[in-house]
């Protein structure tokens, strides 16, 4: 495994309370002193080192074609665009995951359990050598059922991590409330301490132990016309913090992203999963995906979103699931979809809507000596 890049500070360290406030002053000067460097020096900012792991799994739902969505998102020239924003990209390539003989249904419903339980096992080990390297990590799937995989493998890095959940679905349903039998529709079940007493032991994933509290969690969702009643009576019942679209027309989407903050860090801060899923844009932007849902989240939502994570200075890892090329009606589609994943991941790791310029950039003038010669000659 490649090893390289600091390990991400998280927070400043603890101070004595009688040097606070001189500390302060000097980190401040600090700051100040190597922002004027780097002006001088027009240097880039410091760069990230991101582990890229390609997971080309397909068996936590029931559509062919989500095992590409890696390829397709390499594809979109991720690592390039990342490397263009001053990250130092190790690509792992794609997990290989062992297929499991006679994966029968667990329950006459829940589907291919040992093999997403086993490729979740192979994630987590994946994810947690590249954050114990030092790497912030990417994950492309792939479908969402290996957010078990990656979730739990930070955990075991970063123990007191929180979990941002983008999707156009909660992905709460417990092996025993699911109506697909679709494990890509279930992973948070599998992550929450507090849901253990609901959760029977499935075939495969007797290696999980469960990671996150309720109070670790914010899930965005598109619709709860779409959401099964299951979900919504955790979500409420177990007290996790959501919002639907509904919220985010009411809030708009900045005071949601503010408040998403208030939740997690609150205490004090801490690393940050992302785990987002391409069907939470609206299906016109995100149409090559398995389960999408109208009235999703538009573009410049949806980069909001990633840009405030990006300025935590704390995000640690993140998900992009669920990008399926056989679903495109047509190449554009597939297309728009794969540089929608792009944006995001590269988002993440500072791209600006904004745009930038060259430190010591400067205007022409139309004063040059050059062109008042110019001008002489013209009048002789
Ligand atoms: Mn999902």
């Amino acid at each position: 495994m490649p090893r390289g890049g600091a390990r991400p500070a998280w927070g400043s360290p603890a101070l004595p309370s009688g040097i606070r406030v001189l500390a302060g002053a000097v980190f401040s000067f600090a700051r100040l002193l190597r922002k004027q460097a780097d002006s001088a020096l027009q240097l880039p900012k410091p760069a990230h080192s991101v582990a890229l792991i390609g997971a080309p799994f397909a068996r936590g739902q029931r559509r062919r074609g989500v095992d590409r969505g890696p390829a397709a998102i390499r594809n979109a020239g991720l690592t390039k665009r990342l490397a263009g924003l001053g990250c130092q990209v190790y690509d792992f390539g794609d997990l290989s995951f062992t297929q499991v003989p006679n994966d029968e249904l667990y329950n006459n419903l829940v589907k291919y359990p040992r093999s997403v339980g086993l490729a979740s096992q192979v994630l987590a080990d994946s994810v947690s050598g590249a954050v114990a390297a030092g790497h912030r990590c990417v994950t492309i799937g792939g479908d969402h059922s290996l957010a078990v995989g990656s979730i739990s493998g930070h955990t075991r890095q970063c123990p007191h991590l929180c979990v941002i959940w983008v999707d156009a679905h909660a992905d709460i349903n417990t092996p025993l409330t699911t109506q697909s039998g679709n494990l890509h529709g279930q992973p948070v079940s599998f992550l929450l301490r507090e849901l253990q007493d609901k959760m029977p032991m499935l075939p495969g994933f007797s290696w999980l132990k469960p990671c996150l509290s309720t109070s670790d969690i914010v899930v965005k969702f598109d619709s709860c016309m779409f959401t099964s009643e299951t979900a919504i009576y955790i979500l409420k019942n177990y007290g996790i913090q959501y919002y639907s679209m509904r919220d985010i027309d009411r809030l708009g989407i900045q005071k949601v992203m503010e408040r998403t903050f208030e939740q997690l860090m609150s205490r004090r801060q801490r690393p940050i999963h992302l785990s987002f899923d391409i069907d939470a844009f609206d299906p016109s932007l995100a149409p090559a995906t398995g389960t999408p849902v109208l009235g999703g989240l538009t573009y410049r939502e949806g980069m909001y979103i990633t840009e405030e994570i990006y300025n935590t200075g704390l995000l640690s890892a993140v998900d992009l699931v669920e990008v399926n090329p056989l679903l495109g009606a047509s190449q554009e589609e597939v297309n728009a979809t794969a540089s929608l994943a792009v944006d995001v991941i590269a988002t993440c790791f500072g791209q600006t809507r904004e745009g930038t310029h060259a430190v010591l950039y400067e205007l022409p003038t139309p004063s040059s000596p050059d062109e008042s010669d110019g001008e002489e000659q013209v009048r002789l």
